[in-house]
């Protein structure tokens, strides 16, 4: 699909940037000598960033995405660098040394380099997904390399000093890290039999610190600073306006797509939402049943990866059967650069993460989430219900509670196969369950992945009953 307005908008800025930025760029001074420098000259680009056929790509002021830098050996580029969809971006060309500031929705950022020997090489954002997603390009350079000599005479250049190489410095966890895991008991209310309803509906994205378990940090995204994002509720046939907001201080789009919606990719196709934007979409609940929802902005599993995802449970006419608790828990894989349990600011490995080599195992976004932070409890007696889902991206759930049994599985989440005493029930990435149990006996519960060694990686969660167990149902030896 083409998307004409992001493309409108980026010849728009090309256009405003030709008109009143390019011309203030002045040729710098030819250098006196060689009868080679007489060829050398200024070589201006430049090369706004923009979203385009659903990849991030840098635009020229000609329109052509990721266009080919042809210069010569010796010329000094200079290249003109602006976010034209607001999200945070560089340039790099690794072998010519070029290593851009940052930019974003706000200004300009030049780059001035020196071509110093030939060949093609790539240019590319480093920010981490965004080369993955298309945002890389050739720069060819003719002719000649220069001797290494003249190459480290042309580094004394008061321009070249931009590009130092650049270290990541190890650094502790952040003190001023949030709690971002949502509570499991915090969901709607179960909806009463109504006729079909308009409900509007605003979801905020947010990147923030949050904690990932006792003095490590992440920077999450998320959907109104919780993972998972909050639970939506609605009936079959109810219409649903949807606002997704993306906050003002985001570095990256953010966008919405809903497994309940059908048509513009479950919404992911009209939600891309630059920084301080927001896009509504309408859409009808057609199927009763419990979907998840996730970004779906490039590199999407690195958006999931980083706590964006959630459910919407579509109540059938009649509604569910009722029951005593309803518990609100999801699933997800991290992929982080330092091992588990290190007490430091954790950075996204995007390696790992295409490796499916998860670092954790979440339950609602942190690790103890359901086992410190939030509590689940219930009563002997209790008939309890879980909405259970796997946000992934990557890794399926074997959903397990030690010391219960099921009494009913909706598998896979629809609503008209009931499963009965099912140990341990396999949830897709992307896919979800509703499971049921009544509690015939006190105890500590876990829920857990049968998977069994991501308990050590952070996948367990307590259910806590309380009451007299039911006679005959477990008892231990006499102490
Ligand atoms: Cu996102």
């Amino acid at each position: 699909m083409k998307q004409p307005t992001l493309r409108t908008l980026s010849l728009a800025i090309c256009a405003l940037t030709l008109s009143g930025i390019a011309p203030t760029l002045q040729a710098a001074p030819q250098k006196a000598g060689t009868s080679a420098s007489a060829q050398q000259s200024v070589k201006r680009f430049v090369l706004h960033t923009n979203v385009v056929d659903g990849k991030m790509v840098y635009v020229d002021d000609k329109g052509v995405a990721n266009p080919t830098l042809t210069v010569a050996v010796g010329d000094t580029v200079e290249i003109e660098l602006a976010s034209g969809e607001g999200a945070e971006h560089d340039l790099r060309i690794d072998e010519l040394g070029v290593a851009s500031p940052k930019f974003s929705g706000k200004g300009t950022q030049r780059v001035r380099f020196t071509a110093s020997q030939a060949g093609e090489f790539q240019y590319y954002c480093s920010i981490p997904g965004h080369r993955q997603v298309g945002m890389f390009g050739t720069i060819q350079v003719t002719g000649k390399s220069q001797p290494a000599k003249s190459a480290s005479s042309t580094s004394s250049d008061a321009a070249l000093a931009l590009y130092t190489p650049i270290t990541v410095p190890q650094k502790g966890a952040d003190p001023t890290a949030v709690d971002i895991s949502a509570s499991p008991t915090q969901l709607p209310p179960p909806i009463a039999a109504h006729a079909p309803q308009v409900q509007k509906v605003r979801l905020e994205t947010v990147e923030l610190s949050g904690k990932l378990d006792d003095d490590t940090s992440f920077t999450y995204w998320t959907f109104n600073r919780q993972v998972p994002g909050p639970m939506l509720r609605a009936r079959v046939g109810d219409t649903i306006e949807l606002t997704l907001a993306n906050a003002k201080d985001s570095k990256a789009i953010h966008s919405i797509d809903l497994h309940a919606v059908t048509g513009g990719h479950g919404g992911g196709e009209h939600t891309q939402v630059a920084p301080g934007q927001e896009k509504t979409i309408t859409f009808k609940a057609m199927h009763a049943g419990l979907f998840v929802y996730h970004c779906a902005t490039p590199l999407v599993p690195q958006h999931i990866a980083a706590g964006m995802y959630g459910m919407i449970l579509v109540e059938p006419e009649q509604g569910l059967p009722k029951v005593d608790r309803e518990f609100y828990v999801m699933q997800g894989d991290m992929y982080t650069q330092r091992p588990i349990g290190a007490k430091v600011h954790q950075d996204v490995d995007l390696q790992r993460m295409s490796d499916e080599l998860p670092t954790y195992y979440v339950f609602n976004g942190a690790v103890g989430a359901l086992s410190k932070t939030h509590k689940m409890q219930a009563k002997v007696g209790e008939t309890v219900r879980i909405y259970f889902g796997v946000g992934g991206p990557n890794k399926i759930a074997s959903f397990h509670i030690i010391g219960e049994v099921f009494d009913k599985v909706y598998s896979e989440a629809a609503l008209n196969t009931i499963k009965h005493s099912v140990q341990t029930t396999v949830v897709a990435p992307g896919g979800a369950t509703i499971v049921e149990l009544k509690m015939d006996y006190p105890g500590s519960y876990l829920l857990v992945d049968h998977a069994l060694s991501r308990t050590g990686k952070g996948a367990v969660g307590v259910l806590e009953v309380t009451g007299e167990g039911i006679p005959g149902v477990y008892k231990p030896s006499a102490l």
